[in-house]
Protein backbone atom coordinates (compact mmCIF):
# COMPACT_ATOMS: atom_id res chain seq x y z
CA UNK A 1 0.00 0.00 0.00
CA UNK A 2 2.83 2.39 0.91
CA UNK A 3 3.89 2.05 -2.47
CA UNK A 4 0.68 3.29 -4.24
CA UNK A 5 0.58 5.98 -2.28
CA UNK A 6 3.77 6.92 -2.75
CA UNK A 7 3.89 6.56 -6.57
CA UNK A 8 0.56 8.65 -6.84
CA UNK A 9 2.44 11.37 -4.34
CA UNK A 10 5.63 11.25 -6.25
CA UNK A 11 3.41 11.98 -9.61
CA UNK A 12 1.63 14.64 -7.90
CA UNK A 13 4.73 16.76 -6.59
CA UNK A 14 6.54 16.31 -9.99
CA UNK A 15 3.29 18.22 -11.55
CA UNK A 16 3.20 20.64 -8.75
CA UNK A 17 6.81 21.60 -7.26
CA UNK A 18 7.26 24.26 -5.02
CA UNK A 19 3.60 24.09 -3.67
CA UNK A 20 4.10 22.37 -0.27
CA UNK A 21 0.77 23.66 1.65
CA UNK A 22 -0.91 22.10 -1.91
CA UNK A 23 1.30 19.03 -1.75
CA UNK A 24 0.74 18.45 2.51
CA UNK A 25 -3.40 19.00 1.95
CA UNK A 26 -2.99 16.18 -1.16
CA UNK A 27 -0.80 13.94 0.69
CA UNK A 28 -3.22 13.80 4.12
CA UNK A 29 -5.78 12.83 1.90
CA UNK A 30 -4.17 9.92 -0.48
CA UNK A 31 -3.38 8.55 2.88
CA UNK A 32 -6.57 7.37 3.95
CA UNK A 33 -9.01 7.16 0.67
CA UNK A 34 -6.05 4.87 -1.73
CA UNK A 35 -6.31 2.48 0.96
CA UNK A 36 -10.24 2.67 0.22
CA UNK A 37 -9.77 2.94 -3.42
CA UNK A 38 -7.61 -0.28 -3.52
CA UNK A 39 -10.94 -2.06 -1.51
CA UNK A 40 -12.87 -0.76 -3.90
CA UNK A 41 -13.27 -1.66 -7.43
CA UNK A 42 -15.64 0.50 -8.60
CA UNK A 43 -13.24 3.35 -7.80
CA UNK A 44 -9.78 1.40 -8.33
CA UNK A 45 -7.93 1.61 -11.93
CA UNK A 46 -9.63 5.00 -12.84
CA UNK A 47 -7.51 7.43 -12.02
CA UNK A 48 -10.26 9.05 -9.98
CA UNK A 49 -7.99 10.53 -7.11
CA UNK A 50 -5.46 11.73 -9.99
CA UNK A 51 -8.50 13.94 -11.45
CA UNK A 52 -9.48 15.21 -8.25
CA UNK A 53 -5.69 16.91 -7.74
CA UNK A 54 -5.83 18.21 -10.95
CA UNK A 55 -8.11 22.27 -10.67
CA UNK A 56 -10.55 22.03 -13.57
CA UNK A 57 -9.19 25.12 -13.87
CA UNK A 58 -6.82 27.83 -12.45
CA UNK A 59 -7.12 31.57 -13.12
CA UNK A 60 -4.98 34.27 -12.40
CA UNK A 61 -5.34 37.85 -12.82
CA UNK A 62 -3.79 41.52 -12.65
CA UNK A 63 -5.44 43.82 -10.18
CA UNK A 64 -4.51 47.66 -10.79
CA UNK A 65 -6.14 50.10 -8.64
CA UNK A 66 -5.14 53.43 -7.10
CA UNK A 67 -4.02 54.06 -3.42
CA UNK A 68 -5.32 57.26 -1.17
CA UNK A 69 -2.23 58.95 -2.18
CA UNK A 70 -2.58 58.66 -6.02
CA UNK A 71 -0.06 55.79 -6.50
CA UNK A 72 -0.80 52.92 -8.82
CA UNK A 73 -0.81 49.65 -7.15
CA UNK A 74 -0.57 46.24 -8.64
CA UNK A 75 -1.96 42.97 -7.15
CA UNK A 76 -2.14 39.72 -8.42
CA UNK A 77 -5.56 37.84 -8.27
CA UNK A 78 -6.54 34.54 -8.43
CA UNK A 79 -9.64 31.89 -8.66
CA UNK A 80 -9.41 28.01 -8.32
CA UNK A 81 -12.33 26.22 -10.09
CA UNK A 82 -11.47 22.45 -7.99
CA UNK A 83 -14.38 20.41 -8.47
CA UNK A 84 -18.06 20.93 -10.08
CA UNK A 85 -18.84 17.41 -10.20
CA UNK A 86 -21.74 17.78 -7.56
CA UNK A 87 -22.43 21.53 -7.92
CA UNK A 88 -21.38 25.45 -8.99
CA UNK A 89 -17.88 26.10 -7.21
CA UNK A 90 -18.42 27.41 -3.71
CA UNK A 91 -15.89 28.28 -1.83
CA UNK A 92 -13.87 31.58 -0.26
CA UNK A 93 -12.07 34.47 -1.13
CA UNK A 94 -8.61 35.09 1.01
CA UNK A 95 -7.44 38.93 0.58
CA UNK A 96 -3.28 38.22 2.50
CA UNK A 97 0.58 39.01 1.97
CA UNK A 98 0.97 36.08 1.74
CA UNK A 99 -1.60 34.58 -1.01
CA UNK A 100 0.03 32.52 -3.52
CA UNK A 101 -1.03 29.25 -5.89
CA UNK A 102 -0.07 26.90 -3.62
CA UNK A 103 -2.31 27.98 -0.52
CA UNK A 104 -5.03 28.40 -2.94
CA UNK A 105 -5.09 24.96 -4.22
CA UNK A 106 -4.42 23.69 -0.61
CA UNK A 107 -7.78 25.62 0.29
CA UNK A 108 -9.58 24.60 -2.78
CA UNK A 109 -9.37 20.95 -2.62
CA UNK A 110 -9.92 20.58 0.87
CA UNK A 111 -12.90 23.22 0.07
CA UNK A 112 -14.12 19.74 -2.14
CA UNK A 113 -14.59 17.48 0.43
CA UNK A 114 -15.67 19.67 3.04
CA UNK A 115 -18.39 21.02 0.58
CA UNK A 116 -19.26 17.16 -0.19
CA UNK A 117 -19.43 16.69 3.66
CA UNK A 118 -22.04 19.12 4.38
CA UNK A 119 -24.80 16.96 1.99
CA UNK A 120 -25.48 20.10 0.12
CA UNK A 121 -25.13 20.77 -4.00
CA UNK A 122 -22.30 22.88 -4.09
CA UNK A 123 -18.48 21.95 -6.01
CA UNK A 124 -15.19 23.53 -4.21
CA UNK A 125 -13.29 26.73 -4.77
CA UNK A 126 -11.15 29.21 -3.74
CA UNK A 127 -10.20 32.21 -4.78
CA UNK A 128 -8.25 35.66 -3.52
CA UNK A 129 -4.99 38.14 -3.78
CA UNK A 130 -2.33 39.12 -2.19
CA UNK A 131 -3.53 42.06 -1.66
CA UNK A 132 -2.82 43.63 2.30
CA UNK A 133 -5.98 44.95 3.97
CA UNK A 134 -4.18 45.78 6.61
CA UNK A 135 -3.75 50.02 6.87
CA UNK A 136 -5.87 50.47 4.40
CA UNK A 137 -8.81 53.16 4.38
CA UNK A 138 -12.26 52.31 3.35
CA UNK A 139 -12.38 53.52 0.48
CA UNK A 140 -8.94 51.83 -0.49
CA UNK A 141 -10.73 48.59 0.48
CA UNK A 142 -13.21 49.53 -1.57
CA UNK A 143 -11.21 50.59 -5.00
CA UNK A 144 -9.26 47.15 -4.61
CA UNK A 145 -12.63 45.40 -4.02
CA UNK A 146 -14.02 46.63 -7.10
CA UNK A 147 -11.40 46.08 -9.17
CA UNK A 148 -10.95 42.94 -8.29
CA UNK A 149 -14.32 41.83 -9.11
CA UNK A 150 -14.06 43.97 -12.64
CA UNK A 151 -12.07 40.89 -14.16
CA UNK A 152 -13.35 38.23 -11.85
CA UNK A 153 -16.94 38.94 -12.72
CA UNK A 154 -16.77 36.85 -16.26
CA UNK A 155 -15.98 33.46 -14.50
CA UNK A 156 -18.43 33.46 -11.23
CA UNK A 157 -22.09 33.23 -11.35
CA UNK A 158 -24.89 31.95 -9.60
CA UNK A 159 -24.79 28.53 -11.18
CA UNK A 160 -21.02 28.18 -11.66
CA UNK A 161 -18.87 29.49 -8.73
CA UNK A 162 -20.51 31.33 -6.08
CA UNK A 163 -17.14 32.78 -3.85
CA UNK A 164 -17.63 33.69 -0.22
CA UNK A 165 -15.30 35.42 2.69
CA UNK A 166 -12.14 33.88 4.02
CA UNK A 167 -8.97 35.39 6.02
CA UNK A 168 -9.18 39.21 5.19
CA UNK A 169 -12.64 39.25 3.35
CA UNK A 170 -15.24 39.70 5.85
CA UNK A 171 -18.84 41.69 4.81
CA UNK A 172 -17.25 45.21 4.32
CA UNK A 173 -15.49 43.33 1.04
CA UNK A 174 -18.63 40.85 -0.12
CA UNK A 175 -20.57 44.30 -0.10
CA UNK A 176 -18.16 46.08 -2.28
CA UNK A 177 -17.23 43.38 -4.44
CA UNK A 178 -21.17 42.43 -4.74
CA UNK A 179 -21.99 45.90 -5.76
CA UNK A 180 -19.57 45.65 -8.71
CA UNK A 181 -21.00 42.21 -9.77
CA UNK A 182 -24.54 43.58 -9.64
CA UNK A 183 -23.62 46.91 -11.65
CA UNK A 184 -21.51 45.22 -14.28
CA UNK A 185 -23.85 41.95 -14.68
CA UNK A 186 -27.35 43.85 -14.28
CA UNK A 187 -28.73 41.77 -12.16
CA UNK A 188 -29.61 41.09 -8.59
CA UNK A 189 -28.56 37.32 -7.87
CA UNK A 190 -27.35 35.23 -5.20
CA UNK A 191 -23.47 35.05 -7.00
CA UNK A 192 -21.76 35.86 -3.39
CA UNK A 193 -22.34 34.29 0.46
CA UNK A 194 -22.13 36.25 3.45
CA UNK A 195 -24.07 39.29 2.17
CA UNK A 196 -25.47 42.04 4.16
CA UNK A 197 -29.03 41.14 6.14
CA UNK A 198 -31.10 43.89 4.10
CA UNK A 199 -29.53 42.51 0.65
CA UNK A 200 -29.96 38.83 0.31
CA UNK A 201 -27.83 37.17 3.12
CA UNK A 202 -28.59 34.82 5.80
CA UNK A 203 -29.27 34.85 9.29
CA UNK A 204 -26.17 32.93 11.19
CA UNK A 205 -23.99 33.37 8.56
CA UNK A 206 -21.34 35.21 10.10
CA UNK A 207 -21.37 33.19 13.35
CA UNK A 208 -21.65 29.88 11.38
CA UNK A 209 -18.35 28.76 10.50
CA UNK A 210 -17.23 29.35 14.64
CA UNK A 211 -20.62 27.78 16.11
CA UNK A 212 -20.09 25.09 13.86
CA UNK A 213 -16.71 24.04 14.68
CA UNK A 214 -17.97 24.42 18.34
CA UNK A 215 -21.33 21.90 17.64
CA UNK A 216 -18.53 19.33 16.46
CA UNK A 217 -16.52 19.33 19.16
CA UNK A 218 -19.68 19.30 21.02
CA UNK A 219 -20.80 15.85 19.20
CA UNK A 220 -17.19 14.90 20.21
CA UNK A 221 -17.31 15.06 23.49
CA UNK A 222 -20.78 13.64 23.55
CA UNK A 223 -19.09 10.27 22.44
CA UNK A 224 -17.05 10.24 25.80
CA UNK A 225 -20.50 11.30 27.80
CA UNK A 226 -19.08 14.86 28.28
CA UNK A 227 -19.58 18.40 27.09
CA UNK A 228 -18.02 22.00 27.31
CA UNK A 229 -19.58 22.55 30.68
CA UNK A 230 -16.67 23.59 33.03
CA UNK A 231 -14.20 23.77 30.31
CA UNK A 232 -11.03 25.51 29.94
CA UNK A 233 -11.06 26.80 26.01
CA UNK A 234 -8.06 27.90 24.25
CA UNK A 235 -8.75 29.70 21.10
CA UNK A 236 -6.11 30.92 18.44
CA UNK A 237 -7.14 33.70 15.97
CA UNK A 238 -9.53 36.94 16.92
CA UNK A 239 -11.73 37.47 13.78
CA UNK A 240 -14.56 36.22 12.27
CA UNK A 241 -14.38 32.39 12.80
CA UNK A 242 -12.93 32.76 16.74
CA UNK A 243 -14.98 35.40 17.94
CA UNK A 244 -18.02 33.13 17.21
CA UNK A 245 -16.11 29.88 18.50
CA UNK A 246 -15.58 31.80 22.16
CA UNK A 247 -19.38 33.27 21.79
CA UNK A 248 -20.62 29.75 21.32
CA UNK A 249 -18.15 28.09 24.15
CA UNK A 250 -19.23 30.88 27.01
CA UNK A 251 -23.06 29.56 25.90
CA UNK A 252 -22.03 25.72 26.47
CA UNK A 253 -20.55 27.01 29.88
CA UNK A 254 -16.78 26.81 28.99
CA UNK A 255 -14.18 29.30 29.95
CA UNK A 256 -12.20 30.90 27.46
CA UNK A 257 -8.71 31.48 28.58
CA UNK A 258 -7.15 33.13 24.75
CA UNK A 259 -7.28 35.16 21.17
CA UNK A 260 -4.65 35.55 19.20
CA UNK A 261 -3.90 37.45 15.92
CA UNK A 262 -0.35 37.29 14.51
CA UNK A 263 1.57 39.49 16.50
CA UNK A 264 0.86 37.21 20.01
CA UNK A 265 -1.98 35.87 22.12
CA UNK A 266 -3.72 37.36 24.93
CA UNK A 267 -4.49 35.31 27.95
CA UNK A 268 -7.14 36.22 30.48
CA UNK A 269 -6.99 33.68 33.47
CA UNK A 270 -10.50 34.97 35.02
CA UNK A 271 -11.99 34.44 31.12
CA UNK A 272 -12.61 36.03 28.13
CA UNK A 273 -16.63 36.68 29.40
CA UNK A 274 -19.32 37.73 27.30
CA UNK A 275 -19.10 41.39 28.06
CA UNK A 276 -14.95 41.01 27.53
CA UNK A 277 -15.36 39.40 23.98
CA UNK A 278 -18.50 42.11 22.73
CA UNK A 279 -15.63 44.49 23.59
CA UNK A 280 -13.05 42.23 21.66
CA UNK A 281 -15.48 42.04 18.64
CA UNK A 282 -15.74 46.40 18.34
CA UNK A 283 -11.73 46.51 18.60
CA UNK A 284 -11.71 43.90 15.69
CA UNK A 285 -14.47 44.51 13.59
CA UNK A 286 -15.26 48.44 14.18
CA UNK A 287 -12.07 49.83 15.34
CA UNK A 288 -9.65 47.25 13.36
CA UNK A 289 -7.43 47.31 15.67
CA UNK A 290 -4.82 44.80 17.44
CA UNK A 291 -5.37 42.04 19.88
CA UNK A 292 -2.80 43.40 22.40
CA UNK A 293 -5.45 46.57 22.95
CA UNK A 294 -7.14 44.10 24.93
CA UNK A 295 -4.84 45.04 27.74
CA UNK A 296 -5.89 48.81 27.59
CA UNK A 297 -9.38 47.78 29.14
CA UNK A 298 -8.51 44.65 31.09
CA UNK A 299 -5.14 45.01 32.66
CA UNK A 300 -5.02 41.95 34.66
CA UNK A 301 -4.42 39.91 31.54
CA UNK A 302 -1.34 39.07 29.90
CA UNK A 303 0.13 39.45 26.34
CA UNK A 304 2.43 36.95 25.45
CA UNK A 305 4.43 38.59 22.18
CA UNK A 306 5.07 36.76 19.21
CA UNK A 307 4.12 33.32 20.31
CA UNK A 308 0.63 31.17 19.88
CA UNK A 309 -1.23 29.50 22.83
CA UNK A 310 -0.93 26.36 22.75
CA UNK A 311 1.54 26.61 25.78
CA UNK A 312 -1.85 27.60 28.22
CA UNK A 313 -3.27 24.43 29.95
CA UNK A 314 -6.34 23.53 28.84
CA UNK A 315 -8.98 21.13 27.87
CA UNK A 316 -10.28 21.87 24.70
CA UNK A 317 -8.05 23.73 21.97
CA UNK A 318 -9.92 25.39 18.93
CA UNK A 319 -7.21 27.00 16.19
CA UNK A 320 -8.88 29.49 14.22
CA UNK A 321 -6.55 31.74 12.59
CA UNK A 322 -4.42 30.03 9.73
CA UNK A 323 -2.55 27.10 8.48
CA UNK A 324 0.01 25.38 9.91
CA UNK A 325 -0.25 27.58 13.48
CA UNK A 326 0.04 24.12 14.95
CA UNK A 327 3.07 21.89 14.62
CA UNK A 328 4.10 18.94 16.69
CA UNK A 329 6.10 20.71 19.72
CA UNK A 330 2.72 22.70 20.62
CA UNK A 331 0.55 19.64 19.71
CA UNK A 332 2.56 17.35 22.43
CA UNK A 333 2.74 20.73 24.94
CA UNK A 334 -0.97 20.59 25.14
CA UNK A 335 -1.35 16.61 25.67
CA UNK A 336 1.08 17.09 28.32
CA UNK A 337 -1.62 19.79 29.79
CA UNK A 338 -3.99 17.48 29.53
CA UNK A 339 -6.25 18.40 26.06
CA UNK A 340 -8.58 15.90 25.11
CA UNK A 341 -9.92 18.13 22.19
CA UNK A 342 -8.98 19.37 18.85
CA UNK A 343 -11.14 20.69 16.74
CA UNK A 344 -10.02 23.05 13.87
CA UNK A 345 -11.86 26.11 12.73
CA UNK A 346 -9.30 26.82 10.78
CA UNK A 347 -8.04 25.19 7.52
CA UNK A 348 -5.62 23.18 8.02
CA UNK A 349 -3.96 24.52 11.25
CA UNK A 350 -2.16 21.34 12.16
CA UNK A 351 0.68 20.37 10.98
CA UNK A 352 1.26 16.40 10.09
CA UNK A 353 3.17 15.83 12.73
CA UNK A 354 0.99 17.51 15.55
CA UNK A 355 -1.67 15.63 13.80
CA UNK A 356 0.16 11.96 14.25
CA UNK A 357 0.92 13.19 17.92
CA UNK A 358 -3.61 13.47 18.90
CA UNK A 359 -3.90 9.97 16.90
CA UNK A 360 -0.97 8.42 18.47
CA UNK A 361 -2.69 10.33 22.51
CA UNK A 362 -6.01 8.89 20.49
CA UNK A 363 -7.54 12.14 21.95
CA UNK A 364 -10.29 13.76 20.02
CA UNK A 365 -9.68 15.40 16.97
CA UNK A 366 -11.23 17.11 14.01
CA UNK A 367 -9.97 18.09 10.91
CA UNK A 368 -10.60 21.47 9.55
CA UNK A 369 -12.73 20.43 6.65
CA UNK A 370 -15.40 18.64 9.04
CA UNK A 371 -15.32 20.88 11.83
CA UNK A 372 -15.39 24.09 9.98
CA UNK A 373 -17.96 22.88 7.38
CA UNK A 374 -20.63 25.21 9.14
CA UNK A 375 -19.54 28.01 7.50
CA UNK A 376 -19.71 26.87 4.06
CA UNK A 377 -23.00 24.80 4.90
CA UNK A 378 -24.62 28.02 5.83
CA UNK A 379 -23.35 29.41 2.60
CA UNK A 380 -25.49 26.75 1.04
CA UNK A 381 -28.03 27.70 2.96
CA UNK A 382 -27.84 31.20 1.66
CA UNK A 383 -28.32 30.10 -1.85
CA UNK A 384 -31.05 27.97 -1.32
CA UNK A 385 -33.07 30.86 0.59
CA UNK A 386 -31.97 33.29 -2.46
CA UNK A 387 -33.38 30.82 -5.23
CA UNK A 388 -36.23 30.55 -3.12
CA UNK A 389 -36.32 34.62 -2.77
CA UNK A 390 -37.25 33.81 1.05
CA UNK A 391 -35.40 34.01 4.59
CA UNK A 392 -35.59 31.41 7.19
CA UNK A 393 -35.26 32.61 10.97
CA UNK A 394 -32.30 33.29 13.27
CA UNK A 395 -33.17 29.84 14.97
CA UNK A 396 -34.65 27.57 11.52
CA UNK A 397 -30.72 28.33 10.23
CA UNK A 398 -29.06 27.59 13.30
CA UNK A 399 -30.85 24.42 13.45
CA UNK A 400 -30.20 23.19 10.55
CA UNK A 401 -26.94 24.00 10.99
CA UNK A 402 -26.44 22.40 14.07
CA UNK A 403 -28.40 18.89 11.87
CA UNK A 404 -25.88 19.29 9.19
CA UNK A 405 -22.41 19.23 11.78
CA UNK A 406 -24.31 15.90 13.74
CA UNK A 407 -24.19 14.57 10.48
CA UNK A 408 -21.05 15.17 9.55
CA UNK A 409 -19.88 13.55 12.33
CA UNK A 410 -22.21 10.73 11.76
CA UNK A 411 -20.39 10.32 8.41
CA UNK A 412 -16.93 10.54 9.70
CA UNK A 413 -18.27 7.79 12.41
CA UNK A 414 -19.24 5.71 9.52
CA UNK A 415 -16.12 5.84 8.04
CA UNK A 416 -13.69 6.55 10.59
CA UNK A 417 -14.40 4.23 13.25
CA UNK A 418 -11.58 1.11 14.32
CA UNK A 419 -12.09 -1.88 15.66
CA UNK A 420 -11.11 -0.79 18.96
CA UNK A 421 -13.60 2.18 19.08
CA UNK A 422 -11.43 4.79 18.29
CA UNK A 423 -12.89 7.68 15.69
CA UNK A 424 -10.46 8.55 13.17
CA UNK A 425 -11.91 11.76 12.19
CA UNK A 426 -9.58 12.70 9.53
CA UNK A 427 -10.20 9.34 7.42
CA UNK A 428 -13.72 9.71 7.94
CA UNK A 429 -13.91 13.13 6.76
CA UNK A 430 -11.59 12.17 3.59
CA UNK A 431 -13.41 9.08 2.67
CA UNK A 432 -17.00 10.15 3.13
CA UNK A 433 -16.24 13.45 1.25
CA UNK A 434 -14.58 11.63 -1.56
CA UNK A 435 -17.28 9.07 -2.25
CA UNK A 436 -20.40 11.66 -3.17
CA UNK A 437 -17.99 13.36 -5.30
CA UNK A 438 -16.30 10.18 -7.02
CA UNK A 439 -19.96 8.94 -7.31
CA UNK A 440 -20.59 11.92 -9.47
CA UNK A 441 -17.23 12.03 -11.48
CA UNK A 442 -17.70 8.46 -12.18
CA UNK A 443 -21.63 8.77 -13.00
CA UNK A 444 -20.72 11.92 -15.27
CA UNK A 445 -18.23 10.11 -17.58
CA UNK A 446 -14.49 11.26 -18.27
CA UNK A 447 -14.90 15.21 -18.31
P1 LIG B 1 -10.28 36.73 9.64
O1 LIG B 1 -9.55 37.51 8.63
O2 LIG B 1 -11.57 37.22 10.16
O3 LIG B 1 -9.34 36.46 10.90
C1 LIG B 1 -8.12 35.81 10.76
C2 LIG B 1 -7.44 35.74 12.12
O4 LIG B 1 -6.32 34.87 12.03
C3 LIG B 1 -6.91 37.08 12.58
O5 LIG B 1 -6.93 37.12 13.97
C4 LIG B 1 -5.49 37.05 12.05
O6 LIG B 1 -4.58 37.88 12.72
C5 LIG B 1 -5.11 35.60 12.25
N1 LIG B 1 -4.10 35.23 11.27
C6 LIG B 1 -4.20 35.31 9.92
N2 LIG B 1 -3.05 34.94 9.34
C7 LIG B 1 -2.20 34.63 10.35
C8 LIG B 1 -0.89 34.18 10.40
N3 LIG B 1 -0.17 33.98 9.27
N4 LIG B 1 -0.35 33.94 11.62
C9 LIG B 1 -1.06 34.15 12.77
N5 LIG B 1 -2.33 34.60 12.78
C10 LIG B 1 -2.88 34.82 11.59
O7 LIG B 1 -10.44 35.26 9.01
P2 LIG B 1 -11.44 34.09 9.43
O8 LIG B 1 -11.69 34.12 10.89
O9 LIG B 1 -12.57 34.12 8.49
O10 LIG B 1 -10.57 32.80 9.06
C11 LIG B 1 -9.74 32.12 10.01
C12 LIG B 1 -9.48 30.71 9.52
O11 LIG B 1 -10.73 30.01 9.37
C13 LIG B 1 -8.79 30.59 8.16
O12 LIG B 1 -7.97 29.45 8.16
C14 LIG B 1 -9.95 30.37 7.19
O13 LIG B 1 -9.54 29.72 6.02
C15 LIG B 1 -10.83 29.48 8.05
N6 LIG B 1 -12.23 29.39 7.68
C16 LIG B 1 -13.00 30.51 7.58
C17 LIG B 1 -14.35 30.39 7.26
C18 LIG B 1 -15.25 31.57 7.23
O14 LIG B 1 -16.46 31.37 7.05
N7 LIG B 1 -14.78 32.78 7.42
C19 LIG B 1 -14.95 29.09 6.96
C20 LIG B 1 -14.07 27.98 7.17
C21 LIG B 1 -12.77 28.14 7.51
P3 LIG B 1 -3.98 39.20 11.99
O15 LIG B 1 -5.08 40.22 12.07
O16 LIG B 1 -2.78 39.57 12.79
O17 LIG B 1 -3.65 38.81 10.58
O1 LIG C 1 -12.98 27.77 4.05
C1 LIG C 1 -14.21 27.95 3.94
O2 LIG C 1 -15.02 27.00 4.01
C2 LIG C 1 -14.72 29.31 3.77
N1 LIG C 1 -13.92 30.25 3.77
C3 LIG C 1 -16.18 29.55 3.54
C4 LIG C 1 -16.55 29.34 2.11
C5 LIG C 1 -17.95 29.69 1.73
O3 LIG C 1 -18.25 29.58 0.53
O4 LIG C 1 -18.78 30.06 2.59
Amino acid sequence: MKSIINEFLDQVKQRNPHEPEFLQAVEEVAETVIPYIVEHDIYYGKNILLRMVEPERVITFRVCWVDDAGEIRVNRGYRIQMNSAIGPYKGGLRFHPTVNLSILKFLAFEQVFKNSLTTLPMGGGKGGSDFDPKGKSDNEIMRFCHAFMNELFRHIGHNTDVPAGDIGVGAREIGFLFGMYKKISNGFTGVLTGKGMSWGGSLIRPEATGYGAVYFAENMLKTKNDSFEGKNVVISGSGNVAQFAAEKVLQLGGKVLTLSDSSGYIYDEEGIDADKLKFVMHLKNEKRGRIHEYLEKYPNAKFVKGKTPWEVTCHIALPCATQNELNEKDAKLLLQNGCICVSEGANMPSTKGAIAAFHKAKILFAPGKASNAGGVATSGLEMTQNSLRYKWTREEVDNKLKDIMSNIHDACIEYGKDENGYIDYVKGANIAGFVKVADAMLAQGIV
